[in-house]
């Protein structure tokens, strides 16, 4: 038996792979939901579900269309660069997606030393990124021993210090411990990706993890004064109800950046021979998160096609190029470990002619932090307020 036939997965091959051509044309009320959407009304269901049906070529430019004058409503031509350090790709987990899920032998693990990722953050800083993404697997050498997050932590502080950089941490479920130490070691944001938003599915996907557990730690996070990004995988058999779910969700936990990947089957996972969808579908979902969610920053991963897929999910109203890493780092990425990371494509360099194509920019270093310190105060304003508003009823 393969690999890949140890763990059952039965994912719905149907349903994650929306078709993407439409048979009847719904073009006038797709014209009046447009319209709402630029006035930024709010959408019933039913029509969120229209936007995300099939569409004719045309009728799906139009989305586009939309999705960027909204981007450039919040954002003008802006568009911010986020480093990738990938720095252990040990996991105790077995997320049937991924290709450093703990059982495949088929990976290279590694674990960096501090040295080599200062090194690697050092770098990145010099290459013009806007944010440093730290990154792990859930690594058994830190979920067994409190005190290598203490290192981590200690780490988190030398490269903000080095750097000068805003710093996102997705190391999986941390303990409480230590997400309560996160924001004084220097972290601004907490990225932890719960891939779909209905129950059973999570359950196929991230094997033996609890989805309630995943879902409140942004909420805790959120309170302790970082900014969280949510995220969703396309194509892993998830119904179109799902996505809205999904987009429901992200939009009630106020997750600041919101992202959509394309599956991408691994070698030496179960969901290896499970078709990866078509790459529209991922520029169409990208458009239908800036349609729902214009004010939130919306990532167009390198790690999904590389720098090949960049112009579309810009032109679908993306305004975050993430997964830079530098060539010589050595570092890998997650859905495509090693794709254009040799031949410099994954650098900032490599982006800016194809930002320049569509008339957009990469952002300065004050226009990033300004964005992220005003979200920062509107946290501790909502907060303020929460508090506030407790006291009146405890007093009544
Ligand atoms: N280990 C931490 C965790 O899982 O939260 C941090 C790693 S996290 C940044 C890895 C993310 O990459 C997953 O949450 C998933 O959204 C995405 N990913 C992993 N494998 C993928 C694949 N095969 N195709 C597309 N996206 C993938
Ligand atoms: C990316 N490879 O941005 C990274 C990763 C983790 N916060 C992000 C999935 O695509
Ligand atoms: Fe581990 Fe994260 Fe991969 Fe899941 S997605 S196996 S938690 S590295």
């Amino acid at each position: 038996m393969g690999l890949a036939g140890r763990v059952p997965v039965d994912l719905n091959r149907e349903k994650g792979n929306y078709p993407l051509n439409a048979k009847p044309s719904h073009f006038s009320s797709l014209d009046s939901i447009l319209h709402k959407v630029l006035h930024e009304e709010p959408l019933a269901r039913q029509e969120v579900l229209h936007l995300l049906a099939p569409k004719k070529q045309e009728e799906q430019e139009g989305i586009y269309e939309v999705a960027r004058r909204l981007r450039d409503r919040y954002f003008g031509n802006k568009v911010f660069l986020y480093g990738f350090v990938y720095f252990s790709t040990w996991c105790r987990n077995h997320c049937t997606f991924c290709f450093y899920r703990a059982p495949n032998v088929l990976c290279e693990r590694y674990r960096k030393t501090d040295e080599e990722i200062l090194d690697a953050v050092t770098r990145l800083a010099e290459s013009g990124v806007h944010l440093l993404d730290m990154t792990m697997g859930e690594d058994p050498a830190c979920y067994n021993r409190e005190d290598d997050f203490k290192r981590l932590l200690n780490l988190i502080k030398k490269a903000k210090k080095e750097t000068g950089l805003p710093m996102m941490v997705s190391w999986g479920v941390v303990p409480d411990s230590v997400l309560e130490r996160l924001p004084a070691a220097g972290a601004d944001w907490f990225a932890c990706y719960q891939e779909t938003h209905n129950p059973e599915l999570f359950r196929k996907l991230r094997l033996d993890q609890d989805y309630q557990r995943r879902l409140d730690i942004k909420t805790r996070a959120k309170k302790l004064g970082m900014l969280i990004e949510e995220g969703i995988l396309s194509g892993v058999g998830e119904s179109l109800e799902d996505v809205v779910d999904s987009i429901e969700a992200m939009k009630a936990m106020e997750a600041h950046q919101v992202r959509v990947m394309n599956f991408i089957p691994q070698k030496g996972t179960p969901l290896a021979d499970y078709p990866s969808p078509h790459p529209e579908q991922e520029s169409r979902m990208i458009a239908i998160l800036r349609l729902l969610l214009p004010h939130r920053l919306i990532p167009a991963s390198l790690d999904v096609y590389g720098i090949d897929g960049l112009r579309d999910k810009l032109r679908a109203g993306a305004n975050v190029v993430t997964s830079l890493i530098l060539p010589s780092s050595e570092l890998r990425g997650v859905a495509q470990s090693t794709l254009g990371i040799c031949e410099g494509l994954r650098s900032a360099k490599a982006v800016t002619p194809v930002l320049t194509e569509l008339g957009l920019r990469r952002a300065t270093l004050e226009e990033y932090i300004s964005w992220v310190e005003h979200e920062k105060e509107q946290l501790t304003k909502d907060s303020s307020k929460r508090e506030r508003s407790s006291q009146t009823i405890a007093a009544r």
